[in-house]
């Protein structure tokens, strides 16, 4: 199997070139349920150490619905097929300059969640214009064991999130361990308690914000990813979601730029502009740089060929 691995602002991304089952034709959506019902194996044998990282993302690259774009790409974790990435796109921007796949300038790229834009600005960095993102509750409370109440809201930018604003626990890198512990809980509590999207989609990521102390930075963010790893870098679809919240409590304005950090210090620059149903579409940019080329092998008498499961 033949892979580019990325990292964005710290998050990994291993884009699978050849190698990969046929997913066969259709909607990308239908595509990437083929690839969650029938290929787990396969994508969990990606992602799992020894051959995989934790906190990595998958970008199966596959032809595109709509011939207008470069590529189809789904995305996935050792535990979910996720609608969208962010910092897997400006990685997958990247690795496809690296290939000499695109060059410069705008490209239009298919996820299951619909078609995103990429600007390719210079070799590592990338501004993506998301899928309308929207926030559907605001002030959720939940009860979390351990830990009392909690209020947030739920937002979807590509995948669902709870954003809780302002954290209860100090997001900073000593607290990580606190902070994993506390957004597991938070996501089983609105699982255990029927808060989702408006479709009862469950709650796949976490986000804890807090303002940051720099004045050139609007926040920092801890985010929970499906896998129980957190994001190294600010998550594009949660920054997404996030945009959709700040404009709808009016605490940013269209086309302001604000620079999101993640709880290990890389950071996007965030902006938007109004969507047509009510949301927003946001713009993410960041950097990406590859890192490796490799042919991942699978023998036979591997012991841990489906990766390490325990
Ligand atoms: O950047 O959207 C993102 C993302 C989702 C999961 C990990 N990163």
């Amino acid at each position: 199997m033949h892979v580019i691995d990325s990292h964005t602002g710290g998050e990994p991304t291993r884009v699978i070139l050849e190698g990969a089952p046929d997913l066969g034709t259709g909607s990308l959506a239908e595509r990437a349920r083929r690839l969650a019902t029938e290929h787990e194996g396969f994508y969990r044998s990606v992602m799992l150490e020894p051959r995989g990282q934790p906190a990595m993302v998958g970008a199966l690259l596959v032809e595109p619905a709509d011939p207008t774009c470069v590529t189809g790409v789904i995305y996935f974790d050792v535990d979910a097929v996720l609608g969208m990435c962010g910092h897997g796109t400006i990685g997958l921007a990247v690795t496809l300059a690296h290939m000499g796949r695109i060059g410069l300038g705008h490209h239009r790229i298919e996820t299951p969640a619909g078609v995103v834009t990429v600007e390719l600005i210079d070799t590592n960095t990338v501004t993506v214009t998301n899928i309308e993102s929207r926030r559907v509750h605001q002030g959720v409370s939940l009860e979390v064991p351990g830990y009392g109440s909690v209020t947030g809201d739920v937002a979807y930018g590509g995948n669902w999130f709870f954003i809780i604003d302002p954290s209860p626990i100090p997001v900073v890198p000593s607290n990580i361990r606190k902070l994993t512990e506390l957004t597991i809980a938070v996501r089983e509590a609105s699982i255990a308690q029927g808060v989702g999207g408006e479709n009862g989609e469950p709650i796949d990521h976490v986000i804890l914000q807090e303002d940051a102390p720099d004045p050139a930075v609007h926040s920092r963010n801890f985010v929970l990813c499906p896998d129980d790893n957190y994001d190294r870098s600010p998550c594009g679809t949660g920054s997404s979601a996030r945009l959709a919240c700040l404009a709808a409590d009016g605490r940013l304005d269209p086309g302001q730029e604000i620079v999101q950090q993640s709880v290990i210090g890389s950071s996007y620059r965030l902006s938007y502009q109004p969507g047509s149903t009510g949301g927003v579409i946001p713009s993410i940019t960041g950097q990406a740089f590859v890192m490796a080329e490799a042919s991942l092998l699978f023998h036979e008498g591997d012991p841990f060929q489906a990766g390490i499961e325990v």
